[in-house]
């Protein structure tokens, strides 16, 4: 397969899950306010992204996010600042978590659910009128899967044949709702046929199967065969949210999930089957990982915090434009 190795995608799931920790200690510091989402458990979704797209598509995320950002190449250090809210950050440390923004590599994000897929469905129909063989990502979760706007993007893009494709991380939970009881089909990827659309599921705890699957989806929507919809199946191994008691699933299935489903572990283990590194250099790759994510956490907390003063520039156009911001 083209792309990156196995050992490379590896190690930017280990610098995933370096980064949603470095997040998580800012929680109980009160250095990062309002809700937080992580996505740790479900790195091997993201890094299988990782060689397909390009600059120039889009990539539109949820409220648990960190992960796509840092797969579509979103620099982290700024990333990270943002979420702490600093001055340094990618929007100036006005946007916090669930605001990530980067025009340059085309990636955004919305707490709002469900509302992912008609912002990537525009970014679609955007590289159709401007004739750019551009494709357009739109991530859900299972519980966004169910909501209006991914029926009404998908319809739209189908009959259109437009380039989108949904990613949607089923990690069988919607907050407290379990995927089973709110969706009446055994998988979401079968939906695919009613639009038209190219459908897979694949298991999203396997980096080279995700990657090979979404590889194939983007190569469908990109030669102008319409949308692709590819279902990865996955678990979320924290709360919902931090600070989240997470007592509607039972503590024994999230422990054994977490020692017997762990993508980092899975991944590791089938480097070492394999040969393809030994487990001194993937040691050595895991320490130079955290020690480069530590580094960048110290950095960020030493940033300045936004300007006051300046709250107000970002709320109304008007005054932007006065001052030259837009
Ligand atoms: C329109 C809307 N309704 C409700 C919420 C509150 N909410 C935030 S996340 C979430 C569940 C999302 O579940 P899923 O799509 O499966 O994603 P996951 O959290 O599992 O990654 C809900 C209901 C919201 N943010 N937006």
């Amino acid at each position: 397969m083209d792309g990156p190795t196995l050992v490379e995608r590896y190690f930017a799931m280990v610098r995933m899950r370096r980064f949603e920790e470095a997040c998580l200690a800012g929680v109980p510091t009160r250095e990062i306010h309002g809700e937080l989402h992580i996505g740790i458990g479900q790195e091997a979704v993201a890094a299988a992204m990782i060689g397909t797209l390009r600059d120039d598509d889009a990539l539109v995320s949820t409220h648990r996010n960190h992960l796509h950002a840092l797969a579509k190449g979103v620099p982290a250090q700024p990333m990270l600042a943002e979420i702490y809210e600093r001055a340094t950050g990618l929007c100036g440390g006005f946007g916090g978590h669930m605001h990530l923004f980067d025009l340059e590599r085309r990636f955004s994000t919305t707490g709002i659910v469900g509302s992912t897929l008609p912002v990537a469905l525009g970014h679609a129909y955007a590289a159709r009128i401007e004739g750019r063989d551009s494709v357009a990502v739109g991530v859900t979760g299972d519980g966004g899967a169910n909501t209006g706007g991914f029926h009404e993007s998908l319809n739209m893009a189908g009959a259109w044949r437009l380039p989108l494709v949904v990613l949607i991380e089923n990690n069988e939970w919607a907050i407290s709702v379990p995927f089973e009881e709110s969706t009446a089909t055994p998988t979401l990827a079968e939906r695919a046929a009613a639009y038209g659309a190219w459908g897979r599921r694949v298991d999203g705890l396997d980096v080279e199967a995700v990657a090979e699957a979404f590889g194939e989806a983007v190569a469908h929507a990109r030669a102008g065969h319409g949308p692709a919809v590819l279902e990865a199946t996955c678990y979320r191994f924290r709360g919902h949210y931090e600070g989240d008691l997470d007592l509607y699933r039972p503590a024994g299935e999230k422990d054994r999930r977490r020692q017997e489903q762990d993508p980092l572990s899975l991944t590791r283990e089938r480097i070492l089957a394999r040969g393809a590194a030994t487990g001194a250099e993937l040691d050595a790759g895991e320490e130079e990982a955290a020690a480069a994510i530590a580094a960048m956490l110290a950095a960020v907390r030493a940033d300045p915090m936004p300007d006051p003063a300046t709250a107000r520039d970002h709320v109304f156009a008007g005054a932007a434009a006065q001052k030259g911001l837009i």
